[in-house]
């Protein structure tokens, strides 16, 4: 049995409030025409989270991007855990690669933002991927094996953890692996979460695909073994778009 799928957007730092005419449309669309086989998922700037998670409804719920992995304190700028589900947030993203880079953010600060996110009652979406250099060099499989081990946290469950894989290179640049390759990829994620929360637990993760996903591409990734569902970027800004790739399930 397949976990049910998620389609996340995350809308990275784009929205004003205006923005929130893109959650009305897509709360509209999905209840017209959509089949309700999937959970809907909008992560806007932590600005709006509390907005949004506000008119928010039934299967589309709110996320925040990122957290902090203390509760609350001398963060000038940060955001905590607590603070997002106080929004009305059920999510958030930890450890997307562009946090990675821009942030030097590493394995260790990533599972430490996930178990925040547990603690706080959020579903931490952790996102692991190879670099464009990575996968020429034939580490895409050991580099994803590697964030996964060092970024969940001891003792994850399904209700608590989603998995993102999203290849750097395929990030914002309209470039996609092949089924193949994914399908290699996400069947090395379940391994591999089999030995970090055990087979049972394992088989209840939701393993999202990310990276230029779009309604022409949507129907053949979320096809692959061992994919749950998108977490999508670019198209995720569009009502349209969002809900073609939603209508694949
Ligand atoms: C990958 C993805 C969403 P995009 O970062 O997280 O963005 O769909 O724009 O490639």
């Amino acid at each position: 049995e397949r976990p049910r799928p998620l389609v996340a957007g995350n809308w990275k730092m784009n929205g004003l409030r205006a923005s929130s005419e893109v959650l009305s449309e897509i709360m509209a669309g999905y209840g017209a025409g959509l089949r309700n086989r999937a959970d809907l998922l909008v992560c806007p700037p932590a600005t709006l989270v509390a907005a949004l998670a506000g008119a928010a409804k039934g299967a589309v719920g709110v996320g925040g991007q990122d957290c902090h992995a203390k509760a609350s304190g001398a963060h000038t700028g940060d955001i905590s855990a607590e603070m997002l589900a106080d929004a009305g947030a059920s999510h958030v993203i930890v450890g997307h690669s562009e946090r990675r880079a821009d942030h030097g953010e590493t394995d260790a600060v990533v599972r430490a933002k996930a178990e925040a996110a547990r603690r706080a009652g959020l579903v931490a979406i952790v996102c692991v991927g190879e670099t464009q250099a990575q996968r020429e060099a034939g580490e895409t499989l050991t580099v994803v094996a590697s964030q996964l081990r060092g970024s969940i946290p001891a003792g994850a469950m399904a209700a608590d953890l989603v998995v993102a894989y999203e290849p750097v290179w395929a990030i914002g640049t309209g470039l996609t692996p092949t089924a193949a390759d994914v399908a290699e990829v996400h069947a090395l994620i379940r391994t591999e979460l089999g030995t970090l929360v055990g087979e049972a637990e394992a088989g209840r993760v939701r393993v999202l695909y990310g990276g230029s996903v779009k309604p022409s591409n949507a129907a053949e990734l979320m096809a692959v073994a061992n994919v749950d569902g998108a977490l999508v970027g670019g198209a995720s800004l569009v009502a349209a778009d969002f809900l073609g790739i939603a209508r694949v399930y």
